[in-house]
């Protein structure tokens, strides 16, 4: 794939208007890319299908073991859903607040991540969860890594929608130095093989409010986890 690099950490991430967004690839490591716009075709075809999902489970505040309350609203579909709570983070078949099956992962949302993933070289990816993450102003995705799924094998697809975020895109190591990527509504974030683990965070979410999406960012990430 012919990508850009990502521009330098002295860039103005908030400066770019949001309705001017770019076509094409950026690599932010040897097996990561943004997909610049890449979510936009599918976008009025997939918001119904997720006002769907997210009517069967809604978003709620999840807890993590540490004992802090997640800045960001969770929801799941696909086969397993993501949630944690006192005890640890965990894949269920079940959402733990209906005790019902998650719901099934549209079909708009699985190709999306299915072509891009093969657009950034990962031909075959077949997610079976989509977390769901809602950020209104202020919210924010701490460093970490994704050690939550059985084999690391297949990529995560990140999609953005909304509000703009900064992405943080480290190393290996929480202290390692991040990369600041600023993603747009419509951005689609990919990183597998010897990216996989490296770790990645949301800085807050500025105040705004997004033609389509409203006052929120809502953030789709793809992975295979069973
Ligand atoms: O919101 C994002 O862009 C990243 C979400 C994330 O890091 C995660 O769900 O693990």
């Amino acid at each position: 794939m012919r990508s850009k690099p990502i521009p330098g950490p002295t860039a103005d991430l908030f400066a770019e208007d949001s309705s001017q967004q770019s076509a094409g690839s950026e690599q932010m490591g040897e097996q990561s890319y943004v997909l610049r716009g890449y979510a936009l075709p599918w976008v009025e075809r997939l918001l119904p299908e997720l006002r769907h999902v997210l009517a069967q489970s809604p978003f709620r505040k999840m807890v993590t073991p540490g004992g802090f309350t997640m800045s960001a609203a969770l929801s799941s579909c696909g086969e397993l859903g993501w949630s944690t709570d006192r005890t640890g983070y965990r894949y269920t078949p079940l959402d733990p607040d209906s005790q019902q099956p998650w719901p099934v992962l549209p079909d708009s949302m699985r190709q999306l991540a299915v072509a891009a993933a093969a657009e950034a070289g990962f031909a075959l990816f077949e997610p079976d969860t989509c977390l769901i993450n809602r950020y209104v102003p202020g919210a924010k995705m701490s460093l970490h890594q994704d050690k939550n799924e059985r084999d690391y094998a297949a990529p995560v697809v990140s999609v953005s929608l909304g509000l703009p975020a900064v992405f943080l895109f480290g190393g290996h190591l929480r202290t390692d130095k991040t990369q600041k990527v600023l993603l747009l509504h419509g951005d689609v974030v990919v990183w597998g093989g010897v990216d996989r683990l490296r770790f990645h965070g949301v800085l807050p979410i500025k105040e705004g409010v997004h033609p389509q999406i409203g006052p929120q960012r809502i953030n789709l990430t793809f992975r295979m986890a069973g």
